[in-house]
């Protein structure tokens, strides 16, 4: 039997992730989080405020899931606390929305999330990395750990992507590239050259003709 999970946050991030464990008859233990922002989703699981409440629950008795969100200043806490319980022997679920599309080929590592109508061809996705909604990673590519691919993005073939990494919503990488650890890629942003580590690609500046004729 699945055991019941502890979800770690109770944000927005939180709100997506339980509604898909819910669907997929998983068991909410507790929400641990300072405060939580959508009770009426929460089902009445219990609310535990503090991170050290985790530790009243055997390592082997639950599974943490992961929902402190990432966004590209505020993307730490998400794997400090990966790291903290990994190496006090929690392990974390990965969830997959089964409205996601995957290919037999896809490798997910640990923590991993794949979000509502993602598509995923054969690639890899690293520890701890969110897939957010209606992204669509290609095949070959191979993503890092604690990354987050935002709504809509696209990866095209054979893109390595590094550690840390944040591709904001529907930002398009063409095929081939190569984005360094801790890069961050504005959302909308047309990405064709390879990226180094903790570069800022920023999105094209509209351009507006105004009453030509
Ligand atoms: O862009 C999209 C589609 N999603 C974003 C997601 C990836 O990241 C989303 O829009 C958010 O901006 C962000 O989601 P997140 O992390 O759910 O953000 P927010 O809605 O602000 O909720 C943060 C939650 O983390 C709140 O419930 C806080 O109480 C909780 N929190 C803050 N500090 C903490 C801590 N929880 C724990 N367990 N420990 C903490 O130290």
């Amino acid at each position: 039997m699945t055991k019941p999970f502890l979800i770690l946050g109770g944000g927005g991030h939180a709100r997506v992730l339980i509604e898909t464990l819910y669907d997929q008859g998983g068991v909410i233990e507790a929400i641990v989080a300072p405060e939580l922002r959508h009770v009426r989703e929460f089902k009445g699981a219990k609310h535990l405020r503090h991170d050290s409440d985790v530790e009243g629950y055997q390592p082997d008795s639950i599974k943490l899931v992961n929902a402190i969100g990432s966004l590209p200043n505020d993307a730490k806490l998400r794997e400090q606390l990966f790291k903290r319980f990994k190496s006090a022997g929690y392990s974390f679920a990965t969830v997959v929305s089964d409205t996601a599309t995957l290919s037999k080929y896809v490798q997910l590592s640990e923590s991993t999330q794949i979000l509502p109508r993602a598509i995923l061809n054969a690639c890899q996705v690293g520890v701890n990395t969110i897939i957010n909604t209606g992204a669509i990673i290609e095949h070959d590519v191979i993503i890092g750990s604690n990354c987050h691919i935002a709504p809509g993005a696209v990866i095209c073939g054979s893109v390595s992507i590094g550690d840390n990494v944040h591709i904001g919503a529907g930002a398009i990488v063409i095929q081939g590239i190569t984005i360094a650890d801790g890069a961050i890629v504005g959302a909308g942003s047309i990405v064709k050259k390879d990226l180094s580590a903790t570069s800022v690609h920023y999105p094209a500046k509209p351009f507006i003709r105004e009453g030509s004729e």
